[in-house]
């Protein structure tokens, strides 16, 4: 079976194997003892579960060091192209399944541990996962790092190694509390420090000018603070491969000189200040998901991280005997959002000031290295700089920008033959009450390549907002439709399904997800449908387990599991289907005897803490979950959960479970989702808006297999600007109105009117997302899920349809489509000693 490897876990090879390379059940099980011994000095009577796990963890890291070591030694030999991903964030999820998995020595571990006394998934659920990453983002980051390693594609992530990740959240009284995330307290197995791969980072202080001795005008930056990266590498190993690349994320710690100095001024308290200054650089992750915070401490992190990224890759470059003039040919750098976009600035200042080199030749190198991934069309959420701030900290950088933006200014003067409006939306410079640097603009210009993350969002950005650029340089322009990876999101979170489907079609689809469309025909074999539906019958199962123990709240797994998980954000709309919840509600309340489908709506997701609304809708979700609830009218015929602290090893629970998936974002606002593909994948209906790839999984599923609701992002945008008065539809609309008025009233707030007030204020004078425009159709198309629901041969059928078509949306075919359509690079099979 899928879980099964490569024919070494028999057990009776005739050899002794390496304790450290080995991949049979005896090998492991020696490697595991040792690892115990000799790693953490304990024995067996005194050994805890960490300990246990930590000996695991290193047998398997021994085996992740033999494929990466290979790797890295051919990628150097052969002089391979190498993509860097430039990524502030890495949503990795916990490493030691996965590992298994790509290693192919799941079973063997099992059995191993098994004769060990050991239960390996009771120590898999010990692992802190490391969260250095808000959602989608950052998972992305995390499973193209997946994809490029199983594509045997020599490349390099880039990041910040934060000490505290995406914040742990509780919920208390019905309200979201956070807690620090402080995931490396019991140490990380996973990294290996290189102390000996450090950079000095400059911030702050001044730029000298001066001519040299040739009479070249030269900048010397003096700055006011230095701080030192040191690099933590993860190896990341693909599927069945022996391919293993290298995630470098970046510790900033005081460089030695800098506190000796001051120690030796007997200044002991500065001391100790600028080394807390230095470590606060990659102390802690901004919680902010699609909101920008324009805090200098948050431009350091991206400078730091850039740098060292840029000065690593210099670095390998050179010592490869080559030429800088060629670095562009060395490295394809991917810029994931703006977040690393400073580094097009600071490729200039390396190749000019410090490796010599002219303006036009080190900008030809720059702008053939760079390409920029563009995820969000919110216009809020563009990134920008106030101008004073950034050069307080980059004072170097934005003499560049300015000279970037003079030379492209007068370019673009001739181009658009003087429309000043033109102009200044281009200019890298906003002006305004204050200036500010457009980070979006700089990625632009300084990119080879910009693409949008689903056909959707790709389209609206060349209307919308990055229109001049593609009406000034629409050869940039691209679509790169996200996808997932298949390994964790299906072969680790669901080894049921995995079973059953390779049980029918073969191992093939973990590869090669487009051979799921092998599965159509036995949509048709009642045999299977009646697996299929036992399968997902013992996912929700296991989750009910899960809420029970969490929450102590009993749920039915017979009941329609209706699932709403993401950050939480006013555009993803979870209020509506909190509007939906309380339209049933009421239904029922009216007419007790109503034939009504049993149905658990579960919610999970983080706000941004200082994001009021946000964690408004949170207490909303919870407050009306009191009273359904516990309604004796309601009789546990629909149940509200919220799960708290919603990150990768909660999802991996949660998506297997799911009957529908709840993808109902105002059309235009998600730029692609990657939670929808997951849930589909597992076997769950969508129901959507068309928005992100929504559109493209509808497309692929069917539209009978789809239900599809709302306005069209073209429809939103005439709606709005024909004046969208939400009030009209909360008078017109009897049932929207009683909702609303039931909140206001205090009904799920122990009879305080004000709690939500914000929240519905909000909506009946504003209602920027359209809930109300959307609420009867959304209404409507919930009671067709409900009649589908019924005929569960029906809708095994179309649960098993809607696995069987998703091919497309593996994150191997995006990275295929990046590797041929914009990196140019090509894979390299690793071959192991
Ligand atoms: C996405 C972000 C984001 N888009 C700023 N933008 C951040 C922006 O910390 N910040 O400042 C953090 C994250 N995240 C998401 O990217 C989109 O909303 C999803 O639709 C998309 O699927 C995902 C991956 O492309």
């Amino acid at each position: 079976d899928a879980t099964n490897g490569n024919g070494n876990g028999n057990g009776h090879s005739p050899y002794l194997e390496d304790s450290r390379t080995g991949l049979g059940v005896d090998t492991l099980k020696r490697a595991i003892r040792n690892n115990l011994f000799y790693v953490q000095g304990k024995f067996p009577e005194i050994a805890t579960r960490n300990d246990y796990y930590m000996a695991i963890a290193y047998a398997v890291r021994d085996r992740l060091l033999q494929r990466w070591v290979a790797s890295v030694k051919q990628y150097i030999q052969e002089k391979h192209r190498v993509v860097a991903y430039l990524s502030a964030e890495y949503l990795l999820g916990p490493h030691l399944a996965n590992n298994l998995i790509n290693l192919g020595i799941y079973k063997e571990t099992e059995q191993a541990c098994k004769e060990l006394g050991l239960d390996l998934d009771w120590l898999i659920e010990k692992e802190v996962e490391p969260g250095l990453g808000n959602g989608g983002l950052g998972r992305l980051a995390a499973c193209y790092m997946d994809s490029l390693a199983t594509l045997e594609v020599p490349a390099i992530g880039y990041g910040i190694r934060y000490q505290f990740g995406i914040f742990e959240q509780d919920i208390r009284d019905g309200w979201q509390v956070e807690d620090t995330d402080n995931w490396l307290r019991r140490g990380n197995p996973w990294e290996i420090a290189r102390r000996e791969l450090s950079y000095d980072i400059k911030f702050g202080g001044y730029v000298q000018t001066y001519l040299d001795r040739a009479g070249k005008l030269c900048f010397n930056w003096i700055p006011e603070l230095v701080v030192k990266g040191v690099a933590y590498d993860t190896p990341i190993l693909g599927y069945k491969v022996n391919t293993a690349n290298t995630l470098r994320l970046w510790k900033s710690e005081a460089p030695h000189s800098f506190d000796f100095q001051s120690f030796n001024a007997g200044d002991y308290n500065s001391a100790v200040n600028s080394k807390i200054i230095c470590e606060n650089i990659s102390k802690v992750l901004y919680p902010n998901d699609e909101q920008i915070e324009g805090k200098r401490l948050r431009l350091q992190q991206q400078y730091f991280f850039v740098s060292c990224s840029l000065q690593d890759m210099i670095g390998i470059h050179l010592r490869q005997g080559e030429k800088i003039h060629d670095f562009h040919k060395k490295f394809v750098v991917q810029l994931n959002d703006t977040h690393p976009a400073i580094g097009v600035a600071e490729l200039m200042r390396l190749l000019m000031d410090v490796h010599q080199l002219e303006w036009e030749e080190a900008w030809d190198i720059t702008s053939k290295t760079f390409a920029y991934t563009n995820h969000t069309l919110l216009p809020e959420a563009l990134e920008t700089w106030d101008l004073q701030l950034f050069g307080s900290v980059l004072p170097r950088h934005l003499q560049l920008i300015y000279e970037i933006n003079r030379r492209f200014v007068d370019y673009a003067t001739i181009k658009l033959y003087g429309n000043h409006q033109k102009i200044s939306s281009l200019s890298l410079i906003g002006e305004g009450p204050r200036k500010y640097i457009k980070m979006a603009n700089l990625a632009c210009l300084g990119s080879f390549a910009i693409n949008g993350v689903a056909a959707l969002h790709s389209e609206l950005l060349k209307k919308t907002v990055l229109k001049d650029w593609y009406e000034l340089m629409p050869h940039k322009f691209q679509n790169k439709t996200n996808g997932v990876t298949p390994r964790r999101w299906m072969v680790l979170a669901n080894p049921e399904l995995t079973n059953l489907i390779s049980s029918r079609i073969g191992e093939g689809w973990i590869k090669n997800l487009h051979e799921l469309k092998g599965l159509e025909p036995f949509a048709d074999d009642p045999e299977f449908r009646k697996e299929w539906m036992q399968v997902k019958f013992n996912k929700k199962k296991a989750l009910a387990k899960r809420i029970k123990k969490r929450l102590g709240l009993d749920v039915d797994p017979n009941s329609m599991f209706d699932i709403l998980v993401k950050r939480i954000h006013e555009y993803k709309r979870q209020h509506l289907k909190v509007l939906h919840i309380i339209t049933l509600y009421n239904q029922i309340k009216k007419n007790p005897n109503m034939d009504v489908v049993p149905r658990t709506f579960i919610f999970a997701g983080k706000a941004a803490p200082g994001y009021r609304k946000a964690k408004l809708m949170i207490k909303l979700i919870n407050s009306v979950g009191e009273i359904v609830n516990n309604d004796p009218d309601i009789n546990g015929r629909i149940k509200v959960v919220f799960y708290p602290n919603y990150n990768v090893t909660n999802a991996q629970k949660i998506y297997p479970a799911a009957d529908v998936s709840e993808q109902i974002s105002t059309a235009g606002k998600e730029a692609s989702g990657t939670g929808n593909m997951k849930l589909s994948l597992n076997g769950a209906l969508t129901v959507g808006t068309l928005d992100g790839a929504n559109v493209e999984i509808r497309e692929c599923v069917g539209e009978e297999n789809f239900f599809l609701f709302g306005l069209t992002a073209d429809e939103v945008a005439k709606v709005k600007s024909e004046g969208y008065k939400p009030w009209d539809y909360y008078s017109e609309n009897p049932n929207l109105k009683e909702v609303i008025d039931q909140i206001n009233s205090g009904y799920f707030s122990h009879l305080d009117s004000k709690v939500f007030k914000e929240l519905t204020d909000s909506l009946l004078y504003d209602d920027q997302y359209l809930l109300f425009a959307d609420y009867q159709s959304y209404i409507d198309t919930q009671a067709k899920v409900e009649e589908a629901f019924k005929d569960q041969d029906k809708w095994a059928r179309m649960s098993i349809l809607n696995t069987a078509r998703m091919g497309k949306f593996s994150s191997d075919r995006s990275i295929r489509e990046y590797c041929d359509e914009i990196w140019k690079v090509e894979s390299v099979p690793v071959t192991l000693d």
